[in-house]
C-alpha cells in the first residue's frame, strides 16, 4: 500500500528530517511505501490537517501552533516558560511524558486522529525588524503567531500587537511592513531566510517549538497489527533519530545566519531583561485554563508533574 504524509516544513528541515526517516524505517520493513508532501505541496498547515482528518492523507504533521484552534487542550504549549531550556530535561519530557503518551491521545482521537507522538524542534526565538530588550520594544509592534488564542494572549502580555498568519504568508508580511516580527527555532530561521526580512533575533528563552505527527484514525485502526507495529517502530526511530539530528543545530543554524548577514544582531536576554517576560506566565496560565477545554486543568497538572520528573532525572 501507499501511505501518503504530509508535513509543515521543507525535506531537510526538522519535520522533514522525521519524515524522512520514517519513510526509510516503513520501507524497510514492510512492503508499503510512503509518499512525502512537504510544505507548499498541499497547501497551509490547516488544509493538510483537513485533508488527514477525511482521509486523502494517511499521516500528517501538524504543530500545537496550528492543532490549538482545533484541540484547544493543545495550546498549552504557549503557556511561557514552561518546557524546560535545558536540552536533557526538554528530552527526557517528551520521552516519558504521560500527558503526551495518555492524555492527549483520546482528545485527538475525539478529532478522527491517532497521535503518534510529539517532540520538540528548538529553541524559539524572536525575529525583529528593531531590537527588543524589554516587552515596551514590542510595544506597536504587529508580531506574527501561529493561529490560535492562547499565543495571542501571550503576545499581548508580552506587549505586542499579535498578528495570526499561516505560515506562507510571513516572509511576505514582513518584506511590506505588514508585520515587523515572528518567533521560530533558529534552523527555520535560517533555512526560510528570515535574516532577509528582520535584523535582529532575541532569545527570551520562552518557548521550545513543539510538533506532533499523527495517523488519521480509521486508517490506523484498520492496520493489521503487524503494520501498527511497523508505524509504532518506524515513529520510535524517527523519534530518537531526531533528537541526535538536534543536537548542535541552534548553535550550528546562527552561525550560519551570521554568515550569510553579519549585521544581523543576535542577543540572548540576560536573565534580568526576562524577568517582565517571565512574570507574564501566571496570567496565561490562567487564560489557558479558561479557554484550553474541558481537559485543561487535567493536562496543565500532568504536563507539570511530567516536566517535575523531567527535571528529577536530568539531574540524577
Ligand atoms: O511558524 C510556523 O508556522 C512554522 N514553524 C515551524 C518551525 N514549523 C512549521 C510551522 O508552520
Amino acid at each position: 500500500e501507499t501511505w501518503r504524509y504530509a508535513f509543515e516544513e521543507a525535506l531537510d528541515e526538522v519535520q522533514g528530517k522525521f519524515a524522512q526517516k520514517f519513510k526509510a524505517e516503513v520501507e524497510a520493513n514492510s512492503d508499503n511505501e510512503v509518499q512525502l508532501f512537504p510544505f507548499g505541496t498541499l497547501g497551509e498547515s490547516v488544509d493538510i490537517m483537513e485533508q488527514a482528518q477525511s482521509g486523502i492523507l494517511q499521516f500528517v504533521d501538524q504543530s500545537p501552533g496550528f492543532t490549538g484552534a482545533l484541540i484547544p487542550e493543545a495550546q498549552v504549549f504557549f503557556v511561557p516558560y514552561l518546557l524546560p531550556q535545558d536540552q536533557d530535561q526538554l528530552f527526557s519530557f517528551f520521552r516519558n511524558s504521560k500527558a503526551v503518551k495518555e492524555l492527549f491521545p483520546p482528545l485527538y482521537a475525539e478529532q478522527g486522529l491517532e497521535l503518534l507522538t510529539m517532540f520538540p524542534e528548538g529553541e524559539v526565538m524572536m525575529t525583529t525588524t528593531e531590537p527588543v530588550r524589554a516587552p515596551a520594544d514590542l510595544n506597536e509592534v504587529k508580531f506574527r503567531v501561529m493561529t490560535n488564542p492562547l499565543i495571542v494572549e501571550s503576545y499581548q502580555a508580552f506587549g505586542a500587537t499579535p498578528t495570526p498568519l499561516p505560515w506562507g504568508q510571513v516572509y511576505g508580511a514582513l518584506q511590506t511592513g505588514m508585520i515587523q516580527g515572528q518567533e521560530n527555532p533558529a534552523f527555520f530561521i535560517e533555512s526560510t531566510k528570515m535574516y532577509e526580512v528582520t535584523d535582529y533575533i532575541t532569545r527570551p528563552g520562552h518557548n521550545n517549538f513543539t510538533t506532533a505527527v499523527m495517523a488519521n484514525k480509521d486508517f490506523y485502526d484498520a492496520l493489521s497489527d503487524e503494520d501498527k507495529q511497523v508505524v509504532q517502530n518506524a515513529i520510535a526511530v524517527a523519534f530518537d533519530y531526531i533528537l541526535e539530528y538536534q543536537d548542535g543545530l541552534t548553535e550550528e543554524s546562527l552561525a550560519k545566519i551570521r554568515e550569510a548577514k553579519p549585521a544581523m544582531t543576535i542577543t540572548t536576554l540576560t536573565e534580568e531583561e526576562r524577568a517582565p517576560f517571565r512574570e507574564t506566565a501566571a496570567a496565561v496560565e490562567q487564560k489557558y485554563l479558561e479557554i484550553g477545554g474541558a481537559q485543561a486543568q487535567a493536562i496543565l497538572d500532568q504536563m507539570k508533574a511530567d516536566l517535575q520528573a523531567a527535571s528529577e532525572s536530568a539531574q540524577a
